[in-house]
């Protein structure tokens, strides 16, 4: 059974992979996702280490000379997918979108490297990638952390992404939508519509865009520009995560001065999430940068701050939290105990097997092995039950969104190991 899971894990990567990157999957999705390709390497490795290494250095080939990397990559034109690369217009010499995504790869290139069959035989590869990394770090904190909290802020949904997530609720208001340039969607011809976002978040998506572009994508101008600007702690976990890991390859390398910075970001970025914690609901809030207000919206962002180091009685709580959905199925985007719980629409209550993995990896590291165990299981379970799927219904385990699912094939070979 083990075997069978992971050759069917490997077909899907080998099927998705388009030489140099794997597209997260065919059709839904056909160019390179940032953080689809970090923890893709993951699963990798476990079967051609040489190929993981290959997707780290393409999605780091287009980083931007702010030290930006893009969520999207536009390598081959296709219009299966909306909005492409003239909706954002970001002028790249290899077209890209013109925000980022979720920080995973100093993470990544640790695990990565901890699983090398010969260490010695990356580390020329490793120190090519490091600098990148820590330019793309020290962007976050430049450009998302004007006022020095320690903690970076999210302009775009799509950035956490967690599209959907009802934290965005509330802060979307302010998104106006007039002006917008007419369009047509093309994820709701590949996936059923009411598993999607909505028409009125969509609208919100592209004026964001719009609003951007119009301010040539300087990223240094963007954060006070934009009216949506939302510090997501599963967000900043996975930077911190990432420093922290990215400081220990720099020193081992030798690179004091990267070590230094990173371990400094990871250090205060640990204690400043602290002022996002939430007693009533066990679990971590975002914040509306602009109203300054915390975000009533249990959604999975703030059990994912588990990922970084947070104090081990936080961790308990968290595991707590998530024993206390009660799903059959763990770990729900959002609280099945909020009335805006969806468990079929996206990350509005579905699972996903990537932060299945980040919450179960980080509740190991902090003593919550039963509880890391029990994500573990129910997520082999969903792929015994529904296949690769893109997202899945917490109560019953329906294969949700698109299929052959590239980052869900990955991390069940992680699961696996
Ligand atoms: C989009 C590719 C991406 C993921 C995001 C997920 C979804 C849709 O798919 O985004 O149009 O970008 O929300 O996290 O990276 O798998």
């Amino acid at each position: 059974m083990t075997d069978a899971l992971r050759n069917a894990a490997i077909d899907i990567l080998k099927t998705n992979d388009r030489g140099r990157y794997t597209v997260p999957t065919k059709g839904l999705y056909p160019f390179q996702w940032n953080w689809d390709s970090c923890l893709t390497a993951l699963g990798q490795c476990h079967f051609d280490e040489n190929r993981a290494w290959t997707e780290i250095e393409t999605l780091f080939a287009h980083q931007w000379p702010c030290g930006m990397v893009p969520h999207i990559i536009f390598h081959q034109m296709d219009d299966g997918y909306f909005p492409g690369p003239h909706i954002w217009g970001t002028d790249r010499p290899v077209p890209t979108s013109g925000i980022t995504q979720p920080a995973v790869a100093g993470f990544a290139l640790k695990r990565m490297l901890d699983c090398a069959s010969d260490r010695q035989a990356v580390t020329d590869r490793l120190r090519a990638l490091l600098p990148k990394v820590a330019a793309w770090h020290r962007w976050f904190f430049a450009t998302r952390d004007p006022h020095d909290e320690g903690l970076v802020a999210i302009l775009h949904p799509w950035e956490a992404g967690r599209d959907n997530s009802v934290d965005w609720d509330d802060p979307f208001d302010r998104v106006p939508t007039d002006g917008i340039t007419p369009y047509t969607r093309r994820d709701t011809m590949h996936a059923d519509p009411s598993h999607r976002p909505t028409k009125a978040q969509y609208d919100r998506y592209l004026w964001l865009v719009e609003h951007f572009r119009a301010l040539r994508w300087d990223t240094s101008k963007l954060h006070d520009a934009s009216p949506f600007q939302v510090v997501d702690p599963g967000f900043n976990a996975i930077l911190f995560r990432s420093c922290a890991d990215l400081a220990d390859l720099a020193e081992d390398l030798g690179e004091s001065g990267i070590a230094a910075e990173n371990r400094s970001y990871a250090a205060r970025g640990l204690a400043a999430l602290e002022g996002l914690w939430s007693d009533a609901h066990g679990q971590y809030l975002c914040r509306d940068r602009v109203t300054g207000a915390l975000i009533d919206s249990a959604s999975v962002g703030g059990i994912l701050a588990v990922f970084c180091a947070i104090p081990q009685a936080r961790a308990a709580r968290i595991a707590a939290t998530i024993a206390g959905h009660g799903t059959r199925y763990c770990v729900a985007s959002h609280s099945p105990h909020d009335p805006r719980f969806d468990a079929k629409r996206y990350w509005r209550g579905p699972v996903w097997l990537v932060v299945n993995y980040m919450i179960a990896d980080g509740l190991a590291r902090a003593g919550q092995q039963d509880a890391a165990a029990k994500i573990s299981a129910a997520s082999l379970a969903l792929i015994g039950k529904s296949g690769f799927a893109e997202y899945y219904d917490p109560m019953t385990g329906e294969a949700l969104g698109g299929g052959e699912f590239t980052w869900t094939a990955a991390m069940v070979l992680e699961f696996l190991a």
